[in-house]
């Protein structure tokens, strides 16, 4: 496709489609588009939606992508991103996804677009970045980006989205699975999905109560914890029920983050994260060409032999 960095400029979607295949297949047209397209990024609003596996996180990304884009007279445009860290050989999920993922089809302000793991190893993490700056600069208010969370995905969300819900449901024993893994410490909007079923409200306390006791722990986030107290909210996706007093709570965590310089924090980290994943995989290639002819296989040789320790192997390297 001819200069897919302009087509996207007039808001042509089949152009972004395209620019997202490349990203995801690390072809290098990918970057010298996203290279012109550039300094059109850093308008949209971007939303991470995480959660366990099965929470619902997708069916709540849909009901939230058709409320954000407001009134038929001024509709709003949301993009939606849908990371799948799965093997492409499960593929369950994403086939699930694409066919609720139907009824967005009939809104014609909401794209949607679903990534899976492709390269080595952190490229999904880099290829997320991308395909939000490349969403930017298809000129959508909203950039909606659902993973998986729990620990079982390595991109980092709350490095990419300005807000981040965690969506938990009751019934899944999330409520100890978040807290070890962390993944509380993230939400500046706590969802407890699914809360049409029984035990939502017991979720919903303990996970009230297990954020006090995040804030009360020292140190983290103390200054933020101030100005922002993070809401735990019930919805029921399913019903469409709860999504009005989410969006509301999206729009004043936004409101938080431009009063009180966040805004500009959150949008810098995504940069400096992704400037450096470049950083460190051009040097790593540079440096692993310019070293004498096959000298790293045969260190690693030596350490899989138990010849040398991996520390004894850094030492023979120069920086
Ligand atoms: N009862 C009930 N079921 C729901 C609700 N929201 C979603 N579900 C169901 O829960 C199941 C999982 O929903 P998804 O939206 O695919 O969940 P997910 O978190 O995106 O799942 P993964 O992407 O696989 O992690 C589906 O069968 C949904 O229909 C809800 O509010 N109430
Ligand atoms: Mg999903």
């Amino acid at each position: 496709m001819k200069d897919v960095a302009s087509q996207i400029r007039q808001g042509n979607r089949l152009a972004l489609s395209c620019l997202l295949t490349w990203i995801e297949n690390e072809n290098p047209e990918g970057r010298a588009a996203l290279d012109e397209l550039f300094a059109l990024t850093g308008r949209a609003f971007i939303i991470g939606i995480t959660g366990p596996s099965g929470s619902g996180k997708s069916t709540l990304v849909n009901r939230l992508a058709i409320q954000l884009t407001g009134s038929p007279q001024t509709p709003q445009s949301v993009a939606v991103l849908a990371i799948d860290p799965s093997s492409p050989f499960s593929g369950g999920a994403i086939l699930g996804d694409r066919v609720r993922m139907r009824d967005l089809m009939e809104h014609p302000e909401i794209f949607v677009r679903s990534a899976a793991t492709r390269g080595a190893l952190g490229g999904l993490a880099r290829a997320a970045s991308e395909m939000v700056l490349a969403l930017e600069a298809g000129g959508f208010d909203f950039v909606l980006v659902e993973t998986v969370g729990a620990g079982q995905s390595e991109v980092d969300i709350a490095c990419l989205a300005h807000t981040t819900l965690v969506v938990e449901a009751p019934g899944l024993g999330d409520d100890i699975q978040a807290a070890k893994a962390g993944i509380l410490e993230i939400a500046d909007i706590l969802v407890v999905n699914k809360a049409d079923k029984n035990g939502a409200d017991t979720a919903a306390r303990s996970l009230a109560a297990m954020l006090e006791i995040g804030a009360d722990a020292a140190g983290l986030n103390r200054e933020e914890q101030v100005t922002w107290k993070v809401p735990v909210l019930k919805t029921s996706a399913l019903n469409d029920e709860g999504i009005d007093e989410l969006v509301a709570a999206i729009r004043q965590h936004r409101t938080y983050l431009e009063t009180s310089g966040e805004w500009q924090r959150r949008s810098q980290i995504r940069l400096d994260d992704l400037f450096e994943r470049l950083l460190r995989e051009k040097l790593f290639a540079e440096w692993k060409r310019n070293i004498q002819n096959r000298k790293y296989e045969q260190i690693l040789g030596e350490i899989h032999t138990r010849k040398i320790s991996p520390y004894q192997a850094l030492k023979q390297f120069r920086a």
